[in-house]
């Protein structure tokens, strides 16, 4: 059987190490998937539902593991399909390789079917992005997209014509031009280079936070291979450690140095550090809400890429160099604080938000309030379990309510924040971390939106669990519509839907949960079946999302709201009341 063009490539991704493609086979990548017949035994191919799901999978790939991950769709459609998930993978800094097909040469610029330019239409997207013309040339095509990828982090795409994809691996280009390059012949290498900061300015960076009598640290998704160092800088500094909501497995929820997290979803002593702190350490995250930063700290930031050091506050010495190689470097050059005053009240007001946090988890309460459904998984879950979880209310509970400790890992879109991606990246998890228990935590609305890959799941016996926070609306913008003094719109479907029956009808178990009672069983008996398993769980619709700190604009918005006419302005009300009683009592 002779070569075919498509084997040069399939062979050159399995020599990188990759181990699986995830995708959606078509006419324009036929050629590519005999490739990966013809190499099964270096590449499996996992099939998936939905091309989006596909390059979320690759994404949550790369996030859960560090390594590449790839994804696969057709030529037009397909390719277009990939988008969301490639998106989510460049903001998130993942590296991630898109291969895709193109109609055939001949018939390129003749507005065939299925003619989309997707190497422009990635342009956006996509950091390497190339069509492929020869099949000599693909295995440095594949070297380049795969360094770039992992060298920035970041999307690559190579679109590879049809007829190409089937010509025979040898047959040799066109000659012509002056003939001062050869053919490329490359290796599939990339080795990282140690990025450290100069004595000098490890100096600087150490003067700045020996000098601060109030410092605080926010650690980051960057942070997350440095656990040890981050707490051993922390303790010298007496600096609480603040966690952006990515960076949120960086040190566990319960460790005495940590305040949580920062922003609309995070904690009141954590807000407070950030006022009152006069520097500020940034460690490996590039936070967004620059309105939760301090106006007027003196800032130190150690951040791998240095087009992003200092790219978000006026910054006195950014550090280029990686989180935990930096750390290392620092830490000898930091003296103990002997006032740990800002650290102590830190550490009161956090045991207070707990508190405050513990008392909204009540089991007693009717409709099952969604903070108390968070609090059993969390309760229940493997100290090693993979946890994702998707845009919504749900990111909020996952927040403040499920505990990093032990080995835990937690995943969403950060910046993205893409509805529906904790499916495809619990998949994609599991494939990876067959030992370990993945969870998705999901809202209606973004299940509903890639419902069918627990089709995938179940093709590939990946004993994935899921649990639904049914409240059978869009509560994310409900909530934002009425900070904006408007009364809710087109949030809401007809009644929590059933997805129990569907969870079943994919081979796996599923379950419908109303009464708080039947809850620790359900999710229990889910977390120990053998394949996948999906709890759906009826939660308070009326249950806000409360910021740490209500501003006056939110409350005005919220008023503003309920005298516009808002149709549950009784129910919501009432659940505020009881939210209050039950933390005054405690
Ligand atoms: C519904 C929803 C609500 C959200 N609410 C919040 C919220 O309240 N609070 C919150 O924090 N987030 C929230 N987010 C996420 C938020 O949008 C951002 O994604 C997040 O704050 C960014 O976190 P980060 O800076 O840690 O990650 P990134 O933006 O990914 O930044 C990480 C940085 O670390 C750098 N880096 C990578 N590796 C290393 C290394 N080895 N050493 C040093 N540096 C490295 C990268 O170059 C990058 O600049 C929310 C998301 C959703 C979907
Ligand atoms: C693809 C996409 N579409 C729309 C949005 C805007 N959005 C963010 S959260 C949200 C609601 C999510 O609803 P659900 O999954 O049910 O979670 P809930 O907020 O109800 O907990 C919407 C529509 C988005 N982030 N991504
Ligand atoms: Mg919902």
């Amino acid at each position: 059987m002779a070569k075919i063009a498509s084997e040069l490539l399939v062979e050159r991704l399995a020599d990188w190490g990759v181990d699986t493609v995830f995708g959606l086979p078509g006419d324009g990548v036929n050629g590519i998937m005999e490739g990966l017949r013809r190499h099964r035994d270096r590449i499996r191919f996992v099939l998936v539902q939905h091309e989006e799901a596909a390059a979320l999978m690759a994404t949550g790939y790369a996030k859960s593991t560090g390594r590449l991950g790839v994804c696969l769709a057709t030529s037009g459609p397909g390719g277009i399909h990939l988008l969301n998930g490639l998106y989510d993978a460049r903001m998130d800094h993942a590296p991630v390789l898109a291969v895709t097909g193109m109609q055939s040469t001949s018939l390129l610029g003749t507005g065939f079917q299925q003619e989309v330019h997707l190497e422009r239409l990635f342009e956006d997207v996509a950091e390497y992005n190339v069509l492929a013309q020869i099949p000599v040339h693909l295995p440095t095509l594949v070297d380049n997209a795969v360094r770039t990828a992992l060298a920035r982090r970041t999307v690559s795409h190579i679109t590879v014509p049809v007829d190409l994809q089937e010509s025979d691996a040898d047959l040799q280009p066109y000659e012509g031009g002056l003939g001062l390059g050869r053919p490329p012949q490359t290796a599939p290498v990339y080795l990282p280079a140690r990025i450290l900061p100069t004595e000098a300015a490890l100096q600087r960076a150490a003067d700045v936070l020996n000098g601060g009598t109030r410092v605080a640290m926010l650690a980051g998704a960057g942070a997350l291979g440095a656990r040890a160092e981050v707490l051993a800088a922390a303790e010298l500094l007496a600096s609480p450690i603040v966690k952006s909501l990515p960076g949120k497995a960086v040190v566990p929820d319960d460790h005495p140095l940590t305040t949580g997290g920062l922003g609309l979803l995070g904690t009141r002593p954590s807000e407070e550090a950030m006022e009152d702190c006069d520097v500020l350490f940034m460690v490996g995250t590039n936070f967004p809400y620059t309105a939760y930063l301090p106006e007027k700290a003196r800032v130190v930031q150690i951040e791998a890429d240095p087009t992003r050091a200092g790219g978000r506050i006026a910054t006195e010495v950014p550090l280029v160099g990686d989180a935990a190689e930096t750390l290392n470097a620092l830490v000898p050059l930091l003296r103990r604080k002997e006032d740990r005053r800002f650290l102590e009240k830190a550490q009161r007001g956090m045991a207070e938000w707990r508190e405050g946090m513990a008392a909204l988890e009540n089991p007693q309460r009717e409709p099952i309030q969604p903070q108390y459904l968070m609090r059993v998984i969390d309760r229940l879950a493997a100290d090693d379990a993979i946890l994702s979880t998707d845009s919504g209310t749900i990111a909020t509970w996952a927040a403040r309510h499920f505990d990093i400790r032990g080995d835990r890992q937690f995943m969403l879109s950060g910046n993205l924040a893409t509805m529906a991606p904790s499916v495809p990246y619990t998949i994609a998890a599991q494939w990876s971390h067959p030992g370990r228990q993945c969870i998705a935590f999901v809202g209606d609305g973004g299940f509903a939106m890639l419902m069918a890959e627990l089709l995938t799941a179940a093709r590939y016996q990946l004993p994935i669990k899921v649990v639904v926070c049914n409240n059978g609306l869009l509560a994310q913008i409900l909530w934002e519509q009425m900070v904006l003094g408007y009364p809710e719109y087109g949030v809401r479907f007809q009644g929590p839907p059933q997805f129990a029956p569907w969870a079943q009808a994919c081979g796996g178990l599923g379950a419908r949960v109303e009464k708080p009672g039947d809850l620790e069983g359900a999710v229990g008996t889910a977390l120990a079946s053998p394949g996948p398993a999906l709890v759906d769980v009826v939660v308070n619709p009326d249950e806000p999302p409360l910021p740490a700190k209500v501003r006056y604009q939110q409350a005005k918005g919220f008023a503003e709201a309920f005298l516009k006419g808002h149709p549950r302005r009784t129910a919501i009300a009432s659940t505020l009341f009881r939210d209050k009683f039950d933390q005054l009592k405690a």
